[in-house]
């Protein structure tokens, strides 16, 4: 049973960073939430766990459904059942590396996901009820043609990721002005937070620092050091998606903080909330990070995660999504890392519990 006079959102990518965040948002809004969740051979459900609700209870507030965005008739059938006020198109493989080792699945995914939507929107005829919020992406900017990037700065993508998104973008805009759909892209920028998958650069450098801090492991392999983000907290991000959803007319909005970071800074900031301090020597592929408390080795280059082409530099200029959403960032970037570091620790010290008492503690490089 379910209340009729309450808002409906169906969230696609529920299991992820930000699927999580906004699903606790909603609810505490008021929200009826539907989340898709694809069928894993394991448990992926860690993020959203505190927000299970048993299926007999008879006001269902939060529900999740199995299917796939590669799989249109599961669309269908959910979109058709929930009959959403709201969709929120979260779902993607959404790892860049990832994307130049499985261009076709990431197409498949990010670029006709999308697209599987917004067709299960107009066949069921609910392009005038269900509003549409696109995950689009600071990465269509790719190599970028202006600084700071903004809504009209030209797209230039530099990964299968990036293509496919940018069909995902311009399906939306087209579905906007072919059908008069309520849809929009969020163009945000990297956005980060305890619960950020462990393969992405920020999550895998506090991770790694805390465990190297507890003697758990013993370095930490990078990239490309020289890579600048534009990095800020995904809580903060999934309150600007639901808001573009509230306004008069869809629209197409940057969210980002205007202030950049280098991956490697990122690291020094991190290590220094952990009271470590870094010396670095060498450039390029030889350059080495060294604890200075005790001279021992800690960060170094590994090729193996460059990329074909990359990213060097993302900045974005929020000022339209300031102007008509208000928007403001609630959480400074110190607070991003600390709360990061801090929950790493507290991982990796029940880690060392564990492996203390015999349980093995596993150290793998991703
Ligand atoms: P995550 O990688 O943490 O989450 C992705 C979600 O999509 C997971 O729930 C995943 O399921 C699900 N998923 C992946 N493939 C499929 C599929 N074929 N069918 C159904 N579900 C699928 O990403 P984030 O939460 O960080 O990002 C959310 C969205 O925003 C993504 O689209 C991302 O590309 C985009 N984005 C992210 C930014 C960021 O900085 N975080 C910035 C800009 C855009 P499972 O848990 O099973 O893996
Ligand atoms: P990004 O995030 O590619 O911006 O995509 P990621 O954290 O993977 O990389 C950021 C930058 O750091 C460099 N880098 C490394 N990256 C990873 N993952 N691992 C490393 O060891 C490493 N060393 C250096 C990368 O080369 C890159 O320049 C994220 C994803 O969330 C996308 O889904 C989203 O669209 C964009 O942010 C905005």
């Amino acid at each position: 049973m379910t209340d009729t006079n309450k808002k409906v959102a169906l969230i696609t990518g529920i299991t992820g960073q930000d699927g999580a965040y906004l699903a606790e948002f909603l609810l505490e809004k008021g929200y009826i939430v539907h989340g898709i969740k694809r069928r894993t051979s394991l448990f992926n459900t860690d993020r959203i766990d505190h927000l299970y609700q048993d299926p007999h209870e008879t006001e269902q507030r939060f529900v999740l459904h199995h299917g796939d965005l590669t799989d249109s008739t599961s669309l269908i059938r959910i979109i058709q059942q929930v009959q959403p006020d709201e969709i929120y198109n979260l779902a993607a493989q959404s790892h860049v590396a990832v994307s130049f080792e499985e261009p076709e699945y990431t197409a498949n995914s990010d670029a006709i996901g999308a697209l599987r939507i917004l067709e299960a929107v107009r066949i069921l005829g609910l392009e005038k009820k269900s509003r549409f919020y696109q995950a689009s992406t600071s990465e269509l900017y790719g190599l970028v043609q202006e600084t700071p990037q903004k809504e009209t700065t030209p797209f230039y993508p530099r990964s299968p990721y990036a293509v496919a998104k940018l069909y995902a973008y311009w399906i939306t805009v087209n579905y906007r002005e072919a059908y008069g759909m309520y849809a929009c892209n969020g163009i945000l920028f990297n956005h980060e937070s305890p619960k950020r998958g462990e393969t992405f650069v920020t999550r895998k450098i506090t991770r790694a620092l805390a465990r190297i801090k507890l003697g758990l492991q013993e370095r930490l392999y990078l990239g490309n050091m020289d890579a600048k983000r534009d990095w800020g907290h995904a809580r903060d991000y999934v309150e600007m998606q639901w808001l573009m959803l509230q306004q008069e007319q869809p629209d197409d909005f940057v969210i980002a903080t205007g202030v950049q970071y280098s991956v490697r800074e990122f690291v020094d900031i991190a290590a220094a909330e952990l009271g470590m301090q870094i010396r670095w020597e060498g450039e390029g592929i030889a350059e080495k990070g060294y604890d200075i408390s005790n001279g021992k080795c800690i960060v170094t280059v590994d090729p193996r995660y460059f990329r074909p082409t990359e990213v060097e530099t993302l900045l974005g200029d929020p000022s339209k999504a300031k102007a008509k959403l208000g928007w403001t960032p609630r959480i400074s970037f110190a607070e991003l890392v600390k709360e990061m570091v801090q929950e790493d620790l507290r991982i990796a010290e029940r880690d060392e519990l564990a492996k203390r008492h015999g349980f093995g503690a596993f150290d793998y490089h991703e």
